[in-house]
């Protein structure tokens, strides 16, 4: 009867358990507000293509690049670092920046799919991003 009894709670606690919702799209949406109250600047409207690290996640994840094009990656988390790591595509990882740190990427890569991974957080937050760079 116990076990019954502690099956049936396990059932009703399997519900309540469910997926986590995604929420990037809001994160992202507080990462654009932090980068204008910073900056002055819509992140989307500067002259190199910039992607936010903020909570976690890339903004925007997957970006499209040219070969050798400028691509930087700004924190603007307060507390936490990030960093960008081509390692699929055999590079270092980048240092790990706090608030405001900048790092440029190199994109001299062959054209196609490149995963960035933030080291700290790629296997723990699945902070994973792409880079797809066009022929
Ligand atoms: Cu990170």
């Amino acid at each position: 009867m116990r076990l019954f009894l502690v099956l049936l709670m396990l059932g009703a606690a399997a519900p309540a358990a469910a997926q986590p919702k995604d929420d990037t799209a809001e994160r992202c949406a507080e990462a654009a507000a932090r980068y204008q109250e910073l900056y002055g600047r819509d992140h989307r409207a500067e002259g190199v293509k910039t992607v936010l690290m903020y909570k976690y996640r890339f903004c925007p994840a997957d970006v499209t690049i040219k070969a050798g094009e400028r691509l930087r990656y700004v924190n603007v988390d307060k507390r936490t670092s990030h960093s960008v790591w081509l390692k699929a595509a055999g590079q270092a990882e980048s240092e790990r920046v706090f608030h405001e740190g900048v790092i440029e990427v190199d994109t001299r890569l062959p054209a196609g799919e490149h995963e960035v991974l933030c080291g700290p957080h790629w296997e723990t937050d699945k902070m994973v991003g792409k880079i797809t760079v066009e022929k």
